[in-house]
């Protein structure tokens, strides 16, 4: 039966990857070449990529060219946060996986480092309807070190941050006093600790996820070269905010719905920017996990 098998490919020292980013996140025409450049940054560092996602219900850990086009072609692809993931593995059904699921089978797999874009958190509006991202609950539960750029405004950093530190998941700035806003390097948000050396960060990680059964934040700022202007950034986001697409979206729909449009409405510099940024996560997370 499907929701028993686990296929474990990954090849120590690994970094995990996720592919909501690459199904739901970001165009998927240009899919296969992002994830193609993710693996050779994490292996230009000294490490070897594994993608991870559940393929006709089967949760996959280094996943294969072939499977990676069987999601991307796809017509569904579940979005699989922790509470929909054994229902789909139960089902047979084809699931992407976001932050959440990431780490949670990352750590079943035995690796300890995660290279992605942005983490989920909290959203605005949470006094009225509380949507709080399955990602920070699973980063409380699992002992997997994820690699992001923050989260992009479209949720509340400091209400995300603030709930982070509720959770007790450590937050670490790589190079950065701050907790950075995916499109940009700068907040007011502070970290737990800096470190400006992978060795020695990869060195604490090691430490602090055998010492304790919960994850830990690295967050690495965009580059500065491929930053976007708040203003510029907040434009596209009220315009994206005030279409049918994204008012009718709910739930697990939401986020991708925006990204859809805000990727439509700056044509494509949101996409650039993005990839930019979790090329340079793939490479700190590469640099880590050759190091632990
Ligand atoms: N933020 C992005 N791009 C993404 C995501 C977040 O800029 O693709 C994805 C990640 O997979 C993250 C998930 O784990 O969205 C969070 O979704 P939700 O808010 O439904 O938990
Ligand atoms: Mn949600």
């Amino acid at each position: 039966m499907p929701s028993h098998s686990f296929v474990n490919r990954a090849k120590s020292p690994a970094v995990a990857l996720e592919t909501t980013i690459l199904v739901h996140g970001l165009p998927k025409d240009s899919a296969l070449e992002t994830a193609a450049l993710f693996e050779s940054d994490i292996a230009n560092a000294g490490a070897n990529a594994a993608l991870i996602g559940v393929v006709s219900g089967v949760p996959t850990v280094g996943m294969n060219r072939q499977e990676l086009e069987t999601l991307i072609n796809a017509d569904t692809v579940a979005k699989l946060n922790t509470a929909n993931l054994g229902y789909a593995m139960h089902k047979g059904l084809h699931g992407a996986t976001t932050v959440s699921t990431t780490v949670e089978l990352a750590e079943r797999a035995g690796i300890r480092v995660f290279a992605t874009g942005g983490i989920g958190g909290v959203h605005t509006g949470y006094d009225k309807r509380p949507d709080i991202s399955a990602d920070l609950g699973a980063l409380a539960r699992h002992r997997v070190a994820v690699v992001t750029s923050g989260c992009k405004n479209i949720l509340d950093l400091a209400a995300t941050r603030e709930l982070l530190e509720s959770l007790g998941v450590p937050v670490i700035g790589y190079q950065t006093d701050v907790f950075p806003a995916f499109y940009q390097r700068e907040t007011d948000l502070p970290v737990d600790a800096r470190f400006d050396d992978a060795k020695e960060l990869a060195d604490y990680l090691s430490f602090e996820l055998t010492r304790n059964a919960r994850g830990v934040v690295v967050a690495n700022p965009i580059p500065a070269t491929s930053e976007i202007p708040q203003q510029e950034w907040e434009e596209w986001l009220s315009k994206a905010r005030s279409l049918p697409s994204v008012m009718e979206s709910k739930g697990r729909d939401a986020t991708p719905a925006v990204l859809a449009e805000v990727h439509r409405l700056s044509d494509g510099r949101t996409i650039e920017a993005n990839i930019a940024l979790a090329r340079s996560n793939a490479t700190v997370a590469g640099l880590i996990a050759a190091n632990m």
